[in-house]
């Protein structure tokens, strides 16, 4: 099972590397403000996890540079669990007024990058 699931996940990072997406290009001034905005979020994911390739891809598209956190270190688990709530990525780790939110779900995570940055 371990080695279906692993081989599985180097399908979908072949694929998603063959069939990447256009980065989204920005004038240089406009992309550091982009670049500001984004240093608040961090995506708390998996390599080889296929909602995760789809949020990153999103990303991609909308030339966000995101912070990835692997989740699969124990310290950033510790840390999604405990203050996320859940054992689960994609998860986008949003701070905004001093206040953080945990958005999970990978289509509502790209429906508020894509509402924010479009
Ligand atoms: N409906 C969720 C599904 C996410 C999901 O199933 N993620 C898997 C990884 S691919 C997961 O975190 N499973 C729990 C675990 O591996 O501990 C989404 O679209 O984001």
């Amino acid at each position: 099972m371990f080695i279906v699931r692993w081989l599985l996940g180097r399908i979908i990072l072949l694929l998603n590397a063959i069939f990447a997406p256009k980065k989204r290009q920005r004038p240089v001034t406009e992309q550091v403000k982009v670049d500001e905005q984004t240093r608040s979020l961090q995506l708390y994911q998996y390599a080889a996890c296929p909602f995760c390739v789809k949020v990153r891809r999103t990303m991609r598209r909308q030339g966000l540079n995101i912070n990835l956190i692997d989740a699969k270190q124990t310290e950033h688990q510790q840390t999604l669990v405990e203050q996320g709530g859940r054992a689960m990525v994609p998860c986008l780790r949003i701070e905004e007024d001093g206040q953080v939110k945990w958005m999970y779900e990978s289509s509502d995570i790209i429906n508020y990058l894509n509402q924010r940055f479009a």
